[in-house]
């Protein structure tokens, strides 16, 4: 037998000096087509900084960025393995057209985009501009979302253009604007870390703001104190000092219950009240009576951790809130933000070095395509589409008379209602997958199968693609360049790595052509992104998130920057309400009163359980992406259904069996999860899985009145131990993309 080398030079002298010889400049140089490109993850808001490897036009690996300081090379599992989608074998290379009884065909971009146009004039001329609609999306660069918005208000013509952000981040936005007049998270990250206390709310940081522990941890290390509420122990929860588990939809039971204590026993900043805020009165009587005991009752927990949870954050000197959809998916969920956000301010701890708030943005863009004027009701610059003085400055930007632009047009479930009702006709959708996403999954299904034309751009087909009659082959992040906004509200840069596919078009080429079929080609005269972003500049100039003093020079120059950046030489704004300057015209923060209510869907005797739905780490959203990588299926390869040993002994179910769940809406056959880290009152079931498998075929229609967000977190189910499904390995396959 050979001898065992005893050290490091033993072994260097056994396989030879290239071990550790690493050629000038690192690996990447060795090979002339061989490079990294410094980019940053194309899917959730932390937006990540990543090195792309790129081999002869094709990326082909990835290195850590430690240099970039959001995440110091840090990164989860969907962005070691993002990587895997550039050259999968079901990226498309070509337009489809459905062809009856044979299913899609490839055909060339001429005829693909002549079919699109004559059926948007068709349609439009028989029924009017409003029955073709639009959905885009918070994945795109804000350049991409620019041009959606105007694309739909300027070529299209129609008021009903909305984004998949209105699944996603329209509660927090809400409530922020309403109580701090200003739609964004309040601090840089960097402030979580000089927090002595952190409230973590309906947020599952480690599995979908995975780096954000990093932060919270580092807060730790200084001694801070970590309050989490979620129905699950998540894994950021059992590190926690305290962990409430609330009922699903009983946070503001929590929150107000937080704020009675606060004032009984004096932790509360009066002097910052008096000079920084409105309202506070009416709040302060509104939570006189969520006694502990009562707001114990609300939120399905002991008295005594909405005490603890006061005594830790009330006297503390420095703070921060985090929040997410746990908090946020509610037909409340402007009223939940704004209850935790009157903790924030009434402790007057806010504007300053570990002292404020974060709404966790969801998706890569989630904060940047909102304000570009994705959503039906706000123009660039987070401009109002109903202010006269908005639409008159937009329309000038654009050279349109104002009285063509659309008015507010219908969000995105009123929207596919109207699909369903017949009073749309016709569909363009990009970066969207609602036959996954949408709540109560069998009548989004039924709504697309009625529309008379729908054309989808996405560089898979999707779910909701297979719907289409025409496909459009659009672009992956790394195949065109721009900016997006991060969850701190800082806009960074995105290179072009590789470019798109022969056959495939960028996003915003294909865009530009539609546009230039329908006859306003003068619009959309753009040499690319670039020139795309100085006209978004122009259109933000003077709205509250103000673009305009930013070039992608100076972003790149200065690892991003924040808005408001109103002027070339102005270093931008990471840290908003510095000396209590609010947003709202009289520069005060507004307190506002909010009462609980029952959720839309309460269980009972027919439906007793309540059902939360969200994520798992290895997926992202509809999982088109992360379906069809098989290292990531390997760590998620299908749903489940987590229930506590106490509901699952009452219904004789035990670990892994397959359980129906049911709602009035519909059923899913999954694999029960008997985990002791649930509430025993609810299931979670994440719904990154299509078809048979998708938990949207369960949850409920119910919008928040003011967001219009559906109630993603609670409804009414049932739970019954069944047979494995005949074509359980079948649909598996079918889900994971059909190829891996
Ligand atoms: N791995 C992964 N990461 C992602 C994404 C992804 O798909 N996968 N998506 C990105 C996007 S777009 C988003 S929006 C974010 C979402 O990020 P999160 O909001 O953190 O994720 P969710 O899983 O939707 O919900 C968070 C938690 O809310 C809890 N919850 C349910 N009901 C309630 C309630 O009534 N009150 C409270 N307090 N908690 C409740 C759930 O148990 C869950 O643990 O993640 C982003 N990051
Ligand atoms: N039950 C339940 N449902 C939910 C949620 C929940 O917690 N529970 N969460 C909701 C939330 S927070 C969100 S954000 C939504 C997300 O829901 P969706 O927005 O529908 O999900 P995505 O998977 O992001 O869909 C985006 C599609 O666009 C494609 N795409 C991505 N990037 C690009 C691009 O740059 N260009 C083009 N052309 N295509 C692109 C992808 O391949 C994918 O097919 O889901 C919501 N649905
Ligand atoms: S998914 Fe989010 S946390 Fe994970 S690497 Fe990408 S940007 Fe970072
Ligand atoms: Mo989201």
């Amino acid at each position: 037998m050979a001898k065992l080398p005893t050290d490091i030079s033993d072994l260097v002298k056994q396989f030879g000096p290239s071990l550790h010889r690493v050629p000038p400049g690192g690996w990447a140089d060795t090979r002339e087509d061989d490079k990294l490109v410094k980019t940053h993850c194309c899917f959730c808001g932390q937006q990540c900084g990543i090195q792309l490897r790129v081999q002869n036009n094709k990326v082909v690996g990835f290195e850590p960025w430690e240099d970039w300081p959001f995440n110091r090379g840090k990164l989860c599992p969907k962005g070691i393995k993002r990587y895997m989608q550039d050259e999968h074998p079901d990226r498309l290379k070509s337009p489809l057209a459905r062809v009856e009884g044979k299913g899609f065909e490839p055909i060339g971009w001429d005829a693909a985009l002549d079919r699109v146009v004559s059926e948007i004039k068709r349609i439009q001329e028989r029924y009017g501009k409003d029955s073709f609609a639009f959905l885009t999306g918070a994945s795109l660069t804000n350049e991409k979302a620019y041009l959606m918005g105007k694309f739909a208000r300027v070529a299209l013509q129609t008021a009903n253009i909305d984004y998949n952000g209105r699944l996603c981040m329209v509660s927090s936005a809400t409530a922020s604007k309403k109580v701090f007049g200003i739609d964004r998270s309040g601090n840089p990250w960097s402030d979580i870390v000089a927090a002595d206390v952190i409230l973590v709310a309906g947020a599952n940081i480690s599995e979908c703001a995975p780096i954000t522990t990093d932060y919270i941890w580092r807060a730790r290390d200084r001694g801070a104190k970590l309050i989490v509420t979620d129905p699950r122990m998540t894994p950021i929860a059992r590190n926690a000092d305290l962990y409430i588990p609330v009922r699903p939809g009983g946070d503001i039971g929590v929150f107000n219950g937080m704020l009675h204590v606060m004032i009984k026993r004096g932790w509360i900043d009066r002097e910052y009240i008096a000079q920084h805020t409105t309202g506070f009165e009416e709040v302060a009587r509104a939570v006189e009576k969520y006694t502990p005991e009562f707001a114990a009752k609300i939120a399905g927990v002991p008295s005594e951790m909405i005490i603890r949870a006061a005594e830790l954050f009330g006297p503390a000197k420095t703070s921060f809130v985090l929040h997410a959809k746990g908090i946020e998916h509610h037909s409340k969920g402007v009223e939940n933000c704004i209850a935790v956000m009157s903790l924030v301010l009434a402790s007057g701890r806010l504007g300053r070095e570990g002292c404020g708030y974060a709404m966790i943005t969801g998706q890569g863009n989630g904060q940047g395509a909102r304000e570009q004027g994705g959503k039906c009701d706000q123009l660039p610059g987070n401009r109002d589409i109903s202010n006269p003085e908005h639409r008159k400055y937009i329309a000038g930007v654009w050279g349109v008379p104002e009285e063509s632009l659309p008015q507010k047009g219908l969000s995105a479930i009123p929207l596919v209602e109207a699909i369903h009702e017949g009073r749309i006709k016709g569909l363009i959708s990009i970066c969207f997958n609602p036959v996954v996403s949408l709540p109560d999954a069998n009548f989004t299904r039924e709504a697309f199968d009625k529309l008379e034309f729908y054309t989808n751009i996405d560089f898979f087909l999707s779910e909701t693609s297979r719907y289409a009659d025409i496909v459009l082959a659009g672009s992956l992040m790394e195949e065109d360049e721009g900016t997006t906004t991060n969850t701190e509200g800082r806009v960074i840069r995105h290179r072009k790595v590789v470019s798109p596919p022969e056959g495939a078009w960028e996003d915003w080429k294909i865009i530009c052509e539609i546009a230039r079929r329908l006859g306003h080609g003068d619009k959309f005269n753009y040499s690319g992104p670039r020139e795309i972003f100085d006209e978004l500049r122009v259109a933000s100039k003077g709205g509250v998130s103000d673009y305009f003093g930013m070039t992608w020079d100076k972003i790149e120059k200065n690892n991003g920057i924040c808005w408001p950046c109103p002027t070339l030489d102005h270093p931008g704004t990471p840290r908003l309400y510095e000396g209590g300057k609010f947003g709202h015209p009289d520069g005060k923060a507004h307190f506002i009163p909010v009462e609980w209510r029952p959720s839309a869907e309460m269980p009972d005797a027919e439906y007793p359980i309540i059902l939360t739905t969200g994520r798992v780490v290895a997926h992202f959203l509809s999982g088109t992406q992360t379906r069809r990588i098989g290292a990531l299926m390997d760590q998620a390869p299908e749903p489940f259904c987590e229930l506590h040993p106490v509901l699952a002994e009452k219904l004789g179910i035990i670990d892994d069996d397959y359980v129906k769940v049911e709602s009035r809406r519909g059923s899913v056959v999954v694999h029960a999860r008997v985990v002791k880290t649930i509430r025993p009152d609810t299931v979670f079931i994440p719904y990154h899985w299509p078809l048979d498998r998708s938990a949207n075929n369960l949850t409920i229609r119910a919008l928040d009145p003011q967001s219009l967000i559906p109630e993603y977190k609670v409804c009414a189910v049932r739970v019954f131990k069944t047979d494995a499904p005949d074509d359980a390995i079948a649909s598996l396959e079918v889900q994971a993309g059909g190829i891996r």
